[in-house]
């Protein structure tokens, strides 16, 4: 299906690019009523809040798609270098206040509304977050399209149109249960659909090979099913500067010719499940944070979205009488971990087998069109595929990677003689514990550049998860330390702290973050610290009310606000935070513990488990016991209070970190990649206890050691004492606050008397503990009374809090943008 001829029109309205409606209250509130009543087809009178919503949404793209045809333009007339940014995740959260932000329309929006006798605040509120990715992974995606548009950078983000996104999280009796989320049951406002732009997908079949006149062998995949992508365009605003990209999510459906087939044969029922095994690549997002799951409909999903990617990529973003020789200067993929990076062999098969050329010729352009973020250090979150089942599913791709590996090896064998150790180590192809594709290596040999998301984690991978490769190829490897964006993150989620900042400094921080840099010198004036502390105040007082009406949670006043928000894994040590509850419960309420020299503290958890990582579970599950037995003991009244909020998700987020005094960045040393909540929390003005893993390293350095709070071992200790052997019993019998607070939970104190419960939490921290829990258990009690001193003296903690603030400008994803197009890229911003 492609686009007809260009149409010609002499009607002056046809000539021009299309105008934004007027940036007047009057002009907002007739496009409104417009939407309202030709789009939802009602009165305003009749209206539900649902019709409010979509209409005013619709009014806000409305704006945002004549930039966006304008950007688009402005393109195509001087084609230049672009980043197609591969992504099997987007976790975009709630559009409406990003896109009034993007395009200055607040003031005029709530106006409007006011005029229509309505309320933004409650429409704002209507709205669905699109929730199209698990955590980190997927926010950072967010961020740096957002960043991109900002630095008005060519960018397309291709990924996946989920219909069902990340699930949404429930608690029955203190126990996680998912519930799906159908994120587009009320329509999706915020999507251009071209249903007519579809690109077919196969999968399956085998390869013929023929001999050619000119004495070349010819490859044909004879594919034995397929699929069709829907393009679908989510517009991606730049803030205030008039330019808005495009994210195009893919969606796919059932070939009519597939359909036909079957049912021609007279099998409706058939035809019809053919149907949904089509519509279920794109039904639903892997709930899987950091391990990936090895299922054939995952490889699918990451085989569809980049096969649909590449080929629109190719016949539509370039000129028909495009030259692939000439691709390295017209894009570069960026892979966004091993998800995407089937797209290698898929670029290679496009250029072999539809546009001619041979396997040195495509080799040669393919490794110049890719580079590879790599977000992990685990090693069983490494991704790998069963040669067995790509033979099966895209045999035609798997031929192409041998013969990749093939090339590489007999590299490797020049470069490093007789090293046939060193070659199994690095073959692209694993044995054990079957054989497989180590997508990892495959990314890494492929590449231009690959590059880790923090200064640690970058140093790690050279020195250790991918050292033969950096050994080879040092100049390969570079770090780009992840951000996150000032817009959402601090603009929108705080506005108090907003206005304090460019009450002060004026308003150019949002769009150049390290102007916050002169705040610092009003760390020293009281009367700063004064409306800061008020800021943090009303940010508590916000948390409150919306843990009330979305919990039922009443957070008591005046305590410290202590959070712990992140996926639930056991490298995170949400168990350590328990840990350290407990101690300060059982010292309290054994008289330890005088409760007049305890910090009235107030911990919030959130955090969702993969559904089927049942250890994750099940310290879910002792979180809410503990809080229901704390918040419920007389004793500690006043002094100890613990939220768990279900579901946390991007507006939750949004919500909370700008009210929180401390954030908890407590992995074990070498396993959190980067963070990135904690640059949201520093920049919001929290404190950091932390150890020295991921980002925090990076934080420490900027806000200086008197404005964290840093415990624990480091990388090196870690490595250390697991090749000496641990044992984490040691650490309980030596403890006695630690063994006091393990046997209290071992009681069944928390679960009703049942002390079962608990066991396989506490029976994997005596005589497993792969993540060192216990190990750090008495440094990160320290950490927290220092924690305690400092938060005594208002005064100092507001300094170091504004200093926070006014040091970590480093952490907006514009300077991780900037990193990735200086570094990596090499691509021009706003021709
Ligand atoms: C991160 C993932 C991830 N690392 C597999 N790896 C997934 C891996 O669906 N899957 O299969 C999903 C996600 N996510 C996170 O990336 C890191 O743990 C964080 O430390 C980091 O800040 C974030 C962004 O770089």
């Amino acid at each position: 299906h492609e686009r007809g001829p260009t149409l010609e029109s002499t009607h002056p309205l046809a000539l021009g690019p299309v105008t934004a409606p007027p940036h007047t209250v009057d002009g907002f509130v007739k496009e409104f009523l417009r939407e309202l009543n030709y789009g939802q087809g009602v009165p305003l009178s009749r209206s539900s809040l649902n019709d409010q919503y979509m209409a005013l949404a619709r009014t806000v793209r409305g704006y945002l798609t004549a930039r966006w045809l304008e950007t688009a333009t402005r393109r195509r007339q001087s084609p230049h270098k672009m980043v197609g940014y591969l992504s099997a995740e987007y976790l975009l959260g709630r559009q409406l206040d990003n896109a009034l932000l993007a395009t200055d329309l607040s003031a005029i929006a709530e106006e409007a509304m006011k005029v229509c006798g309505l309320e933004l605040d409650a429409l704002r509120q209507a709205e669905v977050e699109p929730g199209l990715g698990n955590g980190g992974l997927g926010r950072l995606a967010a961020c740096f399209i957002d960043s991109l548009a900002t630095m008005d950078a060519p960018c397309v983000g291709y990924g996946i149109r989920y219909e069902y996104g990340i699930f949404k999280q429930t608690f029955v009796d203190g126990r996680q249960v998912e519930v799906p989320d159908n994120w587009l049951s009320m329509g999706g406002p915020w999507e251009i659909a071209h249903p007519e732009m579809e690109v077919p997908v196969h999968f399956g079949g085998h390869v013929e090979r023929a001999t050619a006149d000119d004495g070349r062998e010819r490859c044909t995949w004879v594919p034995d099913w397929s699929v069709l992508g829907i393009r679908y365009n989510v517009m991606v605003p730049g803030y205030q500067n008039g330019v808005v990209n495009t994210l195009r999510l893919w969606r796919a459906i059932a070939t009519r010719a597939f359909d036909l087939d079957i049912f021609n044969a007279g099998d409706y029922a058939s035809a019809v499940r053919s149907q949904t095994v089509a519509e279920n690549i794109s039904k639903v997002l892997y709930p899987e944070d950091s391990t990936p799951q090895g299922k054939e409909l995952r490889l699918q999903q990451q085989y569809f979205f980049v096969a649909c990617s590449i080929f629109d990529f190719l016949k539509h973003t370039q000129p028909t009488d495009l030259d692939v020789r000439e691709l390295p200067e017209r894009i570069i993929f960026q892979l966004n971990d091993t998800h995407p990076v089937i797209g290698i062999p898929e670029l290679m098969r496009l250029l072999i087998d539809d546009y001619d050329l041979t396997f040195e010729e495509a080799w040669a352009i393919t490794k110049q069109c890719f580079a590879y973020t790599c977000h992990t250090l685990l090693p069983e979150a490494l991704e790998v595929w069963p040669v067995s089942l790509m033979e099966r599913l895209l045999p035609r791709h798997m031929e192409i990677i041998y013969q990749i590996n093939e090339v590489f090896l007999a590299e490797v064998r020049e470069q490093f003689p007789g090293d046939e150790l060193r070659v199994r180590r690095m073959s692209i192809i694993g044995d054990h514990p079957e054989r497989s594709v180590r997508m990892a290596h495959l990314a890494t040999v492929a590449s231009v550049k690959v590059n880790g998301v923090a200064e640690l984690h970058s140093q790690l991978l050279r020195d250790k998860v991918l050292a033969d490769f950096s050994e080879m190829w040092p100049e390969k490897f570079t770090n780009v330390t992840n951000g996150v964006t000032p817009r959402r993150f601090v603009r929108q989620a705080n506005p108090f702290l907003s206005k304090l900042i460019t009450d002060t400094i004026g308003v150019g921080w949002v769009a150049n973050l390290e102007r916050v840099r002169e705040l610092e010198t009003y760390a020293e004036d009281p009367e700063f610290r004064a409306k800061f502390r008020e800021v943090k105040a009303a940010n508590k007082t916000r948390i409150a009310a919306v843990l009330e009406r979305r919990d039922g949670i009443l957070l008591p006043e005046d305590h410290l606000l202590d959070v712990m928000v992140k996926r639930l894994h056991e490298y995170k040590r949400q168990m350590l935070k328990l840990l350290h509850i407990v101690t300060l419960y059982e010292g309290i309420i054994s008289g330890d513990l005088d409760p007049a020299t305890v910090t009235p503290r107030t911990v919030v958890f959130g955090a969702k488990a993969a559904p089927g990582y049942r250890m994750a579970k099940e310290i879910i599950f002792l979180i809410n016991s503990v809080a229901s037995v704390i918040n419920n003991d007389p004793r500690v009244q006043g002094k100890l209070f613990i939220a768990f909020p279900a579901n946390y998700n991007v507006t939750l987020a949004e919500r909370l970190i700008p009210a929180a005094d401390l954030s908890e960045q407590i992995s074990l040393a070498g396993k959190e990649a980067s963070g990135t909540g904690n640059m949201k929390f520093a920049l919001n003005g929290a404190l950091t206890i932390g150890t020295d893993d991921g980002a925090n390293v990076e934080i420490r350095k900027l806000v200086g050691d008197d404005n964290f709070f840093l415990f624990g071992m480091t990388e090196p200790e870690v490595a250390d004492l697991q090749a000496r052997g641990y044992r984490p019993t040691e650490y309980y019998e030596s403890n006695e606050k630690l063994r006091r607070a393990i046997n209290l939970i071992d009681s069944g104190h928390f679960t009703g008397g049942n002390r079962e419960a608990a066991s396989m939490v506490i029976g994997d921290l005596l005589y497993n503990d792969r993540f060192l829990v216990l190990a750090d258990y008495q440094a990160y009690l320290d950490a927290q009374a220092e924690v305690e001193a400092a938060y005594a003296d208002q005064e100092a903690w507001s300094r170091s809090a504004i200093l926070n603030v006014a040091r970590t400008g480093f952490f907006s994803s514009d300077r991780s943008m900037r990193d990735y197009i200086n570094r990596i890229w090499h691509i021009q911003t706003g021709f």
